[in-house]
């Protein structure tokens, strides 16, 4: 006779999470997301911070499988290399939920995914960038991580959406990593190489930015008027910087899918159907109503 196993609850589940890192306000905010909703259910989370070494999340991986978690959920820091370790998962029986950013992986290999359309928000900079220089001008272009699902795809959208617009130019993209440190020092040796011919910046998030802003103005221009900038994510301070004059447009990318990623770990471990991608809906913000929505921000 077949016996059916009594379906677990929230606190009866045990998940571990491989985190990115800390590299931007994003990424604080998915943490702070994940980790209060595991309190507020009574999940037990085990939270490994992979500071954007995909060795260190592979690593974790393997501790949660010889840990026995339920289920495993995993921002991979870049797309490619994961088969090997979600193999390991998948033999012991755990699933793998792919959070925020894909892998390029087999669908076999993960239960499902739960995280925006980075391609689709690459597009929505590129209209808004077209609009605010009128179909022409220089942009340069600060990236992610490089090799990570989001980069790959804002730096995708973007174009299919320019590539009607001929006398619009990308006369340069560069790393800036989705760190302010590394989106100020980006900038400033852009503007050395390309001065004033530079029109607009569209950095993949805001962080990066907010990083390029203090290089414009050390360099002497006025960030969202000399130089228009687009940039993603739509954190607390790129409102304050919208307040200020110095960002042009945000993209929203939400990060708070801490109580949808608890819901699916219950649901994946109890046999239920779940879609293979569930991806979030986002919209723009702009200056003009910046501080009246500032307040309303939880990142
Ligand atoms: O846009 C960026 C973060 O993967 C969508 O990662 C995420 C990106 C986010 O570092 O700020």
């Amino acid at each position: 006779m077949a016996t059916t196993r009594p379906k677990k609850t929230y606190r009866d589940l045990v998940v571990g999470f491989a985190q990115v890192g800390a590299e931007s306000e994003w990424r604080t905010g998915n943490t702070a997301s994940i980790k209060e909703a595991a309190e507020e259910l009574g999940v037990e989370l085990i939270f490994a911070d992979g500071q954007q070494s995909q060795e260190n999340q592979i690593k974790a991986i393997r501790t949660f499988i010889a840990q026995q978690v339920d289920v495993i959920g995993v921002s991979p820091v870049v797309e490619n290399g994961w088969d090997s370790v979600f193999q390991e998962a998948r033999d012991a029986g755990i699933p793998i939920i792919l959070v925020d950013r894909r892998a390029n992986v087999d669908e076999s290999l993960y239960a499902t995914h739960l995280g925006s359309d980075f391609v689709e928000e690459g597009r929505n900079a590129a209209r808004v960038m077209a609009k605010l220089l009128n179909g022409k001008g220089n942009i340069v272009e600060l990236t992610g991580t490089t090799g990570s699902a989001p980069a790959i795809d804002r730096y995708k959208g973007f174009r299919e959406i320019m590539q009607e617009y001929p006398e619009i130019h990308i006369i340069a993209s560069v790393d800036g990593d989705f760190t302010r440190a590394r989106g100020k020092e980006a900038m400033a040796d852009l503007l050395k190489q390309y001065g004033s011919q530079i029109n607009a910046l569209y950095a993949h998030n805001d962080d990066m930015a907010i990083g390029a802003i203090k290089a414009i103005e050390e360099y002497g221009l006025q960030p969202g008027v000399d130089i228009k900038i687009v940039s993603i994510d739509a954190i607390r301070d790129a409102f304050q910087a919208m307040i200020d004059g110095k960002l042009n447009a945000t993209v929203e990318c939400n990060p708070l899918l801490g109580p949808k990623f608890f819901e699916l770990a219950l649901k994946v471990v109890n046999g239920e159907a779940v879609p293979k991608w569930i991806p979030s809906s986002e919209s723009i913000f702009y200056p003009e109503n910046a501080r009246e929505i500032l307040p309303s921000r939880k990142y």
